[in-house]
């Protein structure tokens, strides 16, 4: 197999590359690292991503990380089955809303997961979970005032799997600390809607973070 792809499980930025990889149909090998055994910051991994971060690729021997980058490289690499609109304004507003995504999403998403997953009751901030609750339900809102269609741009592609795996993760704090995140139910109908969409796909639950299964 020439395609190696190196994630960590529940790494928002590598199930964003993921989901783009199953969109493609390219053969690949996923290779789990474990954030917990430091498997990001052994010789052989800093070796291909000397940040020590995921995910990160092995494409015939070509490294690269930065799930962006990849996700490009793949377009690129693989032009079947696009990720992308073809017409230039449709990939500048994709563009665009990938951006959004990594820029606020993320840093929202973030900030629930560290306050529900990560810290430890004693070690949380209330005022901060709240804030990014705020911040995050506004995301969201902007999110359904978006959802013309099924999509978040005309098909089924990148603006969808650059946002779902934050929206997620929002909602995975919640379940994990219950009030610290968004449930699904508080999510905006429309998100919802989309978000059932996405989980019915037919490679979805291969890219659910494996130790969520456990
Ligand atoms: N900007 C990077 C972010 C990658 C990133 O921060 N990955 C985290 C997991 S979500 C990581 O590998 N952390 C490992 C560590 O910091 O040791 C991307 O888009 O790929």
């Amino acid at each position: 197999m020439s395609l190696t792809f190196f994630f960590g499980s529940g790494s928002p930025f590598a199930w964003k590359v993921w989901l783009a990889l199953e969109h493609k149909g390219v053969p690949f090998e996923a290779k789990r690292l474990s954030f917990d055994n430091d498997d990001t910051k052994t010789p052989a991994f800093l070796a291909i991503n000397p940040r020590g971060r995921v995910p990160a690729i092995l494409d015939e021997g070509f490294p690269l990380w930065e799930s962006s980058a990849i996700i490009e490289y793949l377009e690129e690499r693989y032009p079947e089955r696009p990720l992308l609109p073809k017409d230039i304004h449709g990939r500048a507003i994709v563009r665009r809303m990938v951006n959004e995504a990594d820029n606020y999403l993320a840093t929202t998403s973030g900030e629930l997961v560290e306050q529900a997953v990560y810290l430890t009751p004693a070690e949380r901030d209330p005022e901060k979970s709240q804030t990014a609750r705020k911040q995050m339900m506004d995301e969201l809102s902007r999110l359904e005032k978006g959802l013309k269609g099924d999509f978040l741009y005309e098909a089924l592609g990148l603006a969808d799997y650059a946002a779902y795996p934050y929206v997620r993760m929002a909602q995975r704090a919640d379940e994990r600390a219950p009030g610290l995140g968004i449930a699904r139910a508080d999510m905006p109908a429309k998100v919802r809607a989309w978000m059932d969409r996405i989980e019915a796909l037919p490679y979805y639950a291969r890219t659910i973070p494996p130790h969520w299964k456990s």
